[in-house]
Parts: C-alpha cells; structure tokens; sequence
C-alpha cells in the first residue's frame, strides 16, 4: 500500500504537530492542541493533490496547511496575526487555512458550514469534469449537526467526489461522544447508501489505508464516503482548560497509546528507518518550528490598509 517515502512523510507530519502543539501552546493558552490526535491529521491530510479542496477539522488546521504546501514562517505568522501571514494577519492561521491551497477555514467561526462547502467543491468538479475530490474533516460533535447530514445526503444523491472523516476524539469541549452522540458515527453512512468504516485513529496506517480507498471511490466518480477515526483528546480542549470534567486516570490510559510512540516502533520494527534516522527528523522539525516562530514573532502587525476587505469585486467593478 505505502513505500518508505509515504510511511516517513507520514511520521514528518506527526512529529511536526506534536512539535508546533508544544512550541506555539506554550505560547497561546487558547491554542486547541491535537495531542493525541497525530495519526488522524498524518494519515488524512497527507498526499492530496493541490488542487483537491481540503475542509479540515479547525483543530489540525496548521496541520493540514503545512501538508498542503504552506510557507511553515509564513503560517506561524499567520498564527500571531502579523502582517507577513497569508492574509496579513485579517484571519487566524490556526483555524483558517490559506485558501490558495485550495483550504477551506473556519471563516465566520461556525463549525459545520465547512462541509457544505466542500460537498460544494465536489459538485463544482463533478461540473467541470475533472476529477478533483474534496475532503471534509469534522469532530464527533459536528457531526450532529445538520450541516453534516445535508452534505452527506447531497454529495451521495449526486455521487460526489467526497471524503468525510470524522476525527472522533470522544469530547466537545467537555461533552462526552455518549453524552452528545447517538449510536455509531460511521454506521450513518448505510443510512446515505455509502461505504462507512470506523477505524483505529491511533494508528496511522489504519487511517492511511481507509483513506487510500476512500480516494480512490471518489476520484474514480462513484461517489462519497465516509471514516471515523476514533482517537482521544489528551490534552484539554484548549490549553488553558481546567480539564474538571474528565478523570485524569482516563487521559493516562489514553497517553499509553500515544500514536507517535507506536508508529515510531513499528518503523524500527520493520527497517524503515533506525533510531538515528528517526531522532534526526524530530531534532530538524524542532529547529525548524523554533526557528520560524521565532522569526514570526518579531515580525510587524498588520498597517491600518491591511485590514479592509479586498479580493471581493472582481477587476474594475469599482470603475
Ligand atoms: C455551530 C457551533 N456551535 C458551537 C461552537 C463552539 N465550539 C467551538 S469548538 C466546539 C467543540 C466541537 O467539538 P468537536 O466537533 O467534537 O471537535 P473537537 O473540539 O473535539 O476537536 C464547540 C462546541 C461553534 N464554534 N460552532
């Protein structure tokens, strides 16, 4: 299913979200950190073309930016509103991706919208023949929203070019999956009349392998479908959560199957890569996120001019 150079980008991507959730959530109290979650984000957003359009999950946003082909400076920037980010420091990278990489953010700040604009994306390409797919990622408690089961009916009616995956870290903000969510998440795909699987979100390669044939359905034009990555959140909701509604036992257990820790051995398990090799991309994506974060945090805040709306009329509308 994967060569080397697939199985490692994979472990990059992991190593490069534990390591942005440590420098930049030492650095905003309200970062919402995907500990935990590493091997949903790698096996999901990894490999896409540039121009399928991506929905991602707001927590995992930079995550899915920076596999996507975005700047690493120029995010981090984005991420402290200066005037050197994407969009000059109008929209917070964290959870808005920059849209020239055909990503879709958390613009009005509503979770769920984002899906129909996917499912929109995949109608769009669907028009135009080409074979582009979109891929919309929303947690456990977005999936109750109606935003969801519209999209999915529509993109299965119309068999559109759509991955949705729900990366269930068993929380909303501190509503429990039992205490939010009725039955089984991937069950509801036979109710649209699309394959549905619910797979280890904690192993990447389980993710991976969903994915590999959820891409394939939808760009062959067969229509959508649908993956549950269960995983857990172990870090609060945000950083500065007092985590009072959970037992701290409960997130001990789930830190025993740390994603990170697992893949790593299953690549010395199998001679990908030895301890060297592996220590060595840990070390480079420190320095580089240090050293970019360090170099955004020095950069200037937007100018008053930054600030307006633009890119709304088309050339000469004003005229
Ligand atoms: C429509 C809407 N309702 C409520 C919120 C407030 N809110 C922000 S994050 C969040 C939790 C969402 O839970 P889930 O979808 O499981 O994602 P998670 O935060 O667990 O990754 C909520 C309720 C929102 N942004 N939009």
């Amino acid at each position: 299913m994967t060569n080397n150079d697939t199985l490692l980008e994979m472990f990059r991507l992991m190593v490069f979200s534990r390591t942005l959730d440590r420098v930049y959530g030492e650095h905003d109290g309200h970062w919402h950190g995907l500990e935990g979650e590493e091997a949903v984000v790698a096996g999901v957003y990894y490999g896409l073309r540039p121009t399928d359009v991506l929905a991602p999950h707001y927590r995992g946003m930079p995550v899915a930016s920076y596999a996507k082909g975005a700047d690493l400076r120029k995010l981090l920037a984005g991420m402290l509103a200066k005037k050197t980010g994407y969009n000059r420091g109008r929209h917070r990278n964290d959870i808005c991706g920059p849209p020239e990489f055909n990503l879709i953010g958390l613009y009005t700040g509503s979770l769920g919208p984002s899906l129909g604009y996917a499912t929109g994306a995949a109608l769009a390409a669907k028009l135009d023949d080409r074979d582009d797919i979109a891929v919309a990622v929303f947690g456990d408690g977005v999936s109750s929203r109606g935003d969801c089961h519209e999209s999915m009916n529509l993109a299965a009616v119309q068999k559109l070019g759509v991955v949705f995956v729900c990366q269930n870290n068993q929380y909303a903000i501190s509503t429990t999956t039992e205490a939010g969510v009725a039955g089984v998440i991937a069950k509801r795909a036979e109710g649209f009349g699309m394959p549905g699987i619910q797979v280890d979100g904690n192993d990447v390669l389980a993710v991976r392998a969903a994915m590999d044939e959820a891409v394939l359905r939808a760009r062959s034009g067969a229509g959508p479908s649908l993956i549950e990555a269960l995983t857990y959140r172990v870090a609060g909701h945000f950083y500065s959560d007092r985590e009072d509604y959970r037992d701290p036992e409960l997130v001990e257990r789930w830190r025993k199957r740390d994603p990170i820790k697992r893949y790593r051995a299953h690549l010395l398990d199998n001679d990908v890569l030895d301890e060297h090799g592996l220590s060595a991309i840990e070390t480079e994506a420190a320095m580089q996120i240090e050293c970019a974060f360090e170099k955004a945090l020095s950069d200037p805040p937007p100018d008053l001019e930054d600030l307006g709306i633009d890119a709304v009329y088309a050339e000469g509308a004003s005229e």
